[in-house]
């Protein structure tokens, strides 16, 4: 059988995918043939998913969750925008967010008809909060912040952000696609106890460790999500909210395996590990020479010279680049020290 073994792992610095826990992989199997999207007639897995959205809130600080596992962060973000652009009350609907957005955000303008504004970023690499507030307007439906940007790891200001939305009577929606499973482990300002926010993405099959597909989207009420809710007249159950129709069960399977697995403690480790692990490899590509963006979250972002990284790339490093050129490795649980020891050894021997 051909698998993805923790080999496959091993020289793989880009990914925000990673090794699954193995109660997950264990679960997802056991859950292959289900359709939570069937809730009428998969009745464990429709259950199974509510106690997810259940875990997941008790992460975010969110009472009484409403939510659904989807396919990914894009869907998540796209739906979430969806809501924004179902409630409002206007022919020219446009959305606020900083230009690390997430290129789901750019599909979801394009699906839904909606005008992306996006605002530059500081210096810091996080969304200015200033610019963004220019952009809005009495069409702004929603406005945007991320929680651990694809690129820099960045966690924008999210108490402001949400101000700006509350005060233009939009929706507040925050992407923490990747960083919601390291973030409860930090100091940082970004989640439904810190500030007025309306929708989340947070997803299980990132730092999550459940298998691919596993995404989340979080809302503050069913209200919220009930702007998704289509009629199903040959469904026992009468509306649903999803993008899709059939969905992954065992995705939503995998995810409830991994979050009983690790939540807290495991995650809590799990994110100090990887913490460590971008501290040291920052320190290293700096003790270099290297110019390189402090690490805020697990991601590393460092300017290396073009024909370095495709040499890199050549000994079948798995590594990819900001928009900027930027090398940039994603500290995943499957990346060890002895990778990174022997990714900076390569390095080395490029000089
Ligand atoms: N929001 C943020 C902040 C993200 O970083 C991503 C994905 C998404 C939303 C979209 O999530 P889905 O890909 O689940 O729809 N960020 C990674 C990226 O675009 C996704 C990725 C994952 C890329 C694994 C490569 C890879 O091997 O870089």
């Amino acid at each position: 059988m051909q698998r993805a073994t923790p080999q496959e792992f091993s020289r793989v610095l880009s990914s925000m995918c990673t090794e699954p826990h193995p109660d997950a992989r264990a679960a997802a199997e056991r859950f292959l043939a289900t359709n939570p999207g069937d809730p009428g007639t998969y009745e464990t897995i429709a259950g199974i998913e509510r106690e997810v959205v259940a875990q997941l809130g008790e992460m975010v600080s969110l009472p009484e969750p409403a939510g659904y596992v989807t396919s990914g962060g894009s869907e998540a973000n796209i739906q979430a925008l969806r809501i924004a652009r179902n409630r409002a009350d206007t022919d020219e609907p446009n959305v606020v967010a900083p230009t690390s957005a997430h290129f789901s955000f750019h599909k979801a303008a394009g699906m839904l008809g909606l005008e992306l504004r996006t605002a530059p970023l500081d210096d810091e690499h996080r969304a200015n909060t200033t610019a963004m507030a220019e952009l809005v307007d009495g069409n702004t439906v929603a406005v945007v912040g991320v929680a651990g940007t694809t690129e820099h790891g960045r966690v924008d200001p999210i108490p402001e952000i949400a101000a700006i939305a509350d005060e233009a009577g939009a929706l507040c929606h925050v992407d923490a696609a990747w960083g919601g499973f390291h973030l409860p482990f930090t100091d940082h300002e970004w989640d439904f106890a810190d500030a007025p926010i309306d929708t989340m993405t947070i997803d299980p099959h990132k730092l999550g460790r459940a298998v691919v597909p596993a995404g989340g989207l979080l809302a503050r009420s069913d209200e919220l999500l009930d702007a998704l809710a289509v009629e199903t007249p040959y469904l026992e159950s009468r509306s649903q909210a999803t993008l899709t129709g059939t969905r992954s069960g065992a995705g939503v399977a995998s995810a409830r395996a991994a979050l009983d697995a690790l939540w807290p403690d495991g995650y809590r480790e799990q994110a100090e590990r990887g913490q460590a692990n971008a501290d040291w490899l920052a320190d290293a590509l700096d003790d270099r020479g290297y110019s390189v963006v402090e690490p805020e979250l697990p991601l590393v972002a460092a300017e290396i010279p073009e024909e370095t990284f495709e040499a890199l790339r050549e000994m079948d490093w798995r590594i990819s680049r900001t928009g900027n050129g930027a090398l940039r490795v994603v500290c995943m649980p499957h990346v060890t020290r002895e990778m990174l020891r022997a990714f900076v050894d390569d390095l080395d021997r490029l000089k």
